[in-house]
């Protein structure tokens, strides 16, 4: 069985974790968001495609849910005491040998999909992962400017979330550069055969939402022949982990499972999962035509995922 899966970050990757377990001898391909991209001292780091590649290929620092493990922080310290900016985003040492050599690769001509491939032969993640796009996108957050009452400014979704932690709101999420930007090689070949194509609990605005944004993917994923499967990443009317609240708002959808597969729509979503804790949303999402069931979507463990991964596939056969 061919599954392709839009990821971001932490909740795409713990499910592709129990995906994997739940289905073996599946053909995966992740398509990763790059929205998240940064350049930083000269290094592109991406850590959407870093957490799916360190959490399948076992390199993740488990409780942080992103960095590898075992890390230290030589690099950052000697940073610091330059004064060199920004010290808010940690780089650890075993982190920035990644950037290094996916920099490098760039520098000498290769394209994203490309580098991740090579970079995703030492970790073995055990599925194809492909950026989104080869061209750059970099997601930004509209905000009131602190230092200018009375007028907006943009800053780089990284900032948004990890030094700001979503604190100010979000007037607009602009993905910078996606109108241009063009599919990954391999990315509407892998949704055209797909027999499945799952969207995991990923941030429904900068994860999925971005890939969404490139041109021609929301498309070839409406067109595609297998059904499209969504599970909610809002659980109880709140995000689980992390602020998807404050994107949400932004986006003007509300915090609730429902309204989020209202937001995929029909058209694309031709299943949702939403938790157990929110079975009350079952009847209205049916409403919007788009079949519901309720199921536990607490990825506590591989064997939760794994059974929400096996729910995913049972929909799929339900509405095929
Ligand atoms: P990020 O790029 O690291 O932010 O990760 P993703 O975009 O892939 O996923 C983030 C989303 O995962 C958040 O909105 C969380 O609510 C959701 N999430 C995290 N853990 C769980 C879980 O155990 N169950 C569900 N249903 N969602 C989760
Ligand atoms: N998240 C943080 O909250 N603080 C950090 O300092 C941080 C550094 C970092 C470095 C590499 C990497 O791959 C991810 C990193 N993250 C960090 C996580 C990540 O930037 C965000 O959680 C996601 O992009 C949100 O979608
Ligand atoms: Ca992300």
């Amino acid at each position: 069985m061919r599954i392709v899966v839009l990821a971001g970050g932490i909740g795409g990757a713990r499910f592709l974790r129990g995906l994997k377990a739940a289905v073996p001898e599946a053909e995966i391909t992740v398509v990763g968001n790059t929205g998240d991209d940064i350049h930083l001292f000269g290094l592109k780091v991406c850590p959407d495609l870093d957490t799916v590649m360190y959490t399948l290929g076992g390199g993740i620092n488990e409780e942080q849910g992103w960095g590898r493990r075992d890390e230290s922080w030589s690099v950052r310290e000697e940073m610091a005491a330059y004064g060199v900016e920004p010290t808010w985003f940690g780089l650890g040492d075993r982190d920035y040998a990644t950037h290094i050599v996916r920099t490098q690769m760039l520098g000498a001509g290769y394209p994203l999909s490309a580098v991740t491939e090579a970079l995703c032969a030492r970790w073995q993640p055990g599925v194809r992962l492909i950026p989104m796009s080869d061209d750059r996108v970099e997601t930004h957050v509209v905000i009131d400017d602190p230092d200018k009452p009375g007028t907006r400014k943009a800053v780089h979704f990284q900032e948004y979330w990890v030094r700001l932690r979503a604190a100010p709101t979000a007037h607009a999420i602009v993905p910078v550069g996606i109108e241009t930007a063009k599919p990954a090689p391999g990315v509407l070949e892998a949704i055209a055969e797909a027999d499945l194509i799952l969207f995991p609990p990923s941030n429904p605005v900068v994860s999925i939402g971005t890939i969404l944004g490139v041109p021609g993917i929301r498309e070839a994923l409406v067109a595609a022949e297998a059904p499209v499967i969504g599970l909610s990443p809002i659980v109880g009317g709140a995000p689980v982990r992390g602020m998807a609240d404050r994107v949400l708002e932004a986006v003007g959808v509300e915090t609730s499972a429902a309204a989020v597969a209202q937001h995929y729509g029909p058209g694309l979503l031709d299943g949702w999962l939403v938790d157990t804790a929110d079975a009350a949303a079952v009847l209205s999402v049916e409403a919007a035509g788009i079949p519901c069931r309720a199921i536990p979507l607490l990825m506590s463990d591989v064997e939760a995922t794994s059974e929400m991964a096996r729910a995913a596939l049972a929909l799929a056969d339900e509405v095929r």
